[in-house]
């Protein structure tokens, strides 16, 4: 996809290019009322934060009332996210003060054994799943990563990497159309550029979209080729063929044809957070299968007329994709049974703002 222009632009439309809408137009008007901008969220690390706005990119900080009064990490400003800022009127930094409504919203457990939601990104109208065809192949993270971004509220694509490695690229196509349902597949080599051109129309106009997947699957090869240059730095993998973790942030490109680009860092640990129809969704097969159980609440094990048994009896249903389903519904169960004493925990633990009121 090649580039028009070697500066990111700020035309009178950079708002809707990216992704405004009446919608935040009118959450906005408020804070317009105060003399504040819009601005959209292109960097976070640590409190440190950078915004697109009408004259491009700005370093920004996080007004203290925001940081006073979040009630968790998750609703701090997350890359993706619009907010209102106020912007330094020679040099210096801008400053948010308030975040807009998010439209969708990506959330994983943090790593570990806490219990607190992490924002990966915010404003997502496709979640780009990408998976190595090398020694990264495995459709139960692939299953994961699905039933993530469907449960944030985007449409994902799987973008199956590294086909210039991949001496049986059909046979694995297939493992990976048996577990994606209606998302689409690419399978692309972004080193190499074959098959990037097809996922064109993934990206458009005031459309945003994240790249997610493990580390070293090369997200930021593909978001470099993307965008036509060298924005994300890529790192070789190691000889186990692990990746090394070489983004540390997560950060949105505005495209030049419009809408917006996300990389992120390899997720080592993708754990789901809050129960939507995510998991649902992934495993639509399974959830159709557990309609025509004998019992409204079989639980598949040795109940009879189990149409979830039946099937994995006569092969239909693969038995590790069965497992995966009840694996994701045990821990979406457990977070559910952390709440809402567990969740409170959590909430002061992490309450930001720290300070005083430690
Ligand atoms: N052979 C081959 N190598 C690729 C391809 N795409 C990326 N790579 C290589 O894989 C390595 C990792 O690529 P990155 O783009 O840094 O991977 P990443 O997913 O961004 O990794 P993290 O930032 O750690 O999450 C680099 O050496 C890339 O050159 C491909 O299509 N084919
Ligand atoms: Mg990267
Ligand atoms: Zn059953």
């Amino acid at each position: 996809m090649p580039l028009t222009d070697e500066k990111p632009r700020a035309p009178e439309d950079w708002k809707e290019a990216l992704g405004w809408t009446p919608a935040l137009a009118l959450a906005f008007a408020p804070y317009a009322a105060k003399g504040l901008l819009p601005a959209r969220v292109s960097l976070v690390y640590r409190k440190q934060l950078k915004v697109l706005c009408h004259t491009g990119e700005l370093v920004a900080g996080t007004g203290g009332r925001i940081r006073h009064h979040a009630a968790s990490l998750g609703e701090l400003p997350a890359v993706g996210d619009w907010v209102a800022a106020r912007l330094p009127e020679r040099d210096g930094e801008a400053l948010v003060t308030a975040v807009l409504p998010r439209r969708t919203t990506f959330t994983r457990k943090v790593p570990g054994t806490s219990t607190a939601p992490q924002v990966l990104a915010t404003n997502i109208d496709t979640v780009l799943v990408v998976m190595g065809l090398d020694q990264d192949f495995n459709v139960r993270r692939l299953e994961r990563f699905l039933s993530l971004a469907w449960e944030g509220g985007a449409t994902p694509v799987v973008a199956l990497n590294k086909q210039d490695t991949c001496p049986d690229v059909a046979e694995r196509l297939a493992a990976v159309r048996a577990v994606s349902r209606d998302a689409r597949i690419h399978t692309v080599s972004a080193l190499l550029g074959s098959g990037v051109d097809e996922l064109a129309d993934v990206f458009g106009y005031g459309k945003t979209v994240a790249v997610l997947g493990s580390s070293g699957v090369g997200k930021s090869t593909l978001v470099n080729r993307v965008l036509g240059m060298q924005v994300m730095s890529t790192q070789g993998t190691r000889d186990d063929g692990k990746g090394r973790h070489t983004t540390t942030h997560r950060q949105l490109f505005a495209l030049p044809q419009g809408g917006a680009i996300i990389d992120t860092p390899g997720l080592r640990e993708v754990q789901l957070w809050e129960a939507g129809d995510g998991v649902a969704k992934t495993f639509d097969d399974i959830e159709a299968l557990a309609t025509r159980c004998r019992f409204g609440d079989c639980q598949h094990d040795a109940e009879p007329g189990c149409a979830v048994k039946a099937a994995l009896d006569d092969g239909t249903l693969p038995q590790p994709r069965f497992d995966s389903w009840v694996q994701l519904n045990k821990e979406l169960e457990w977070l559910a049974q952390q709440g809402p004493k567990g969740r409170l925990e959590t909430r002061r633990r992490e309450r930001v703002g720290h300070g005083k009121r430690r």
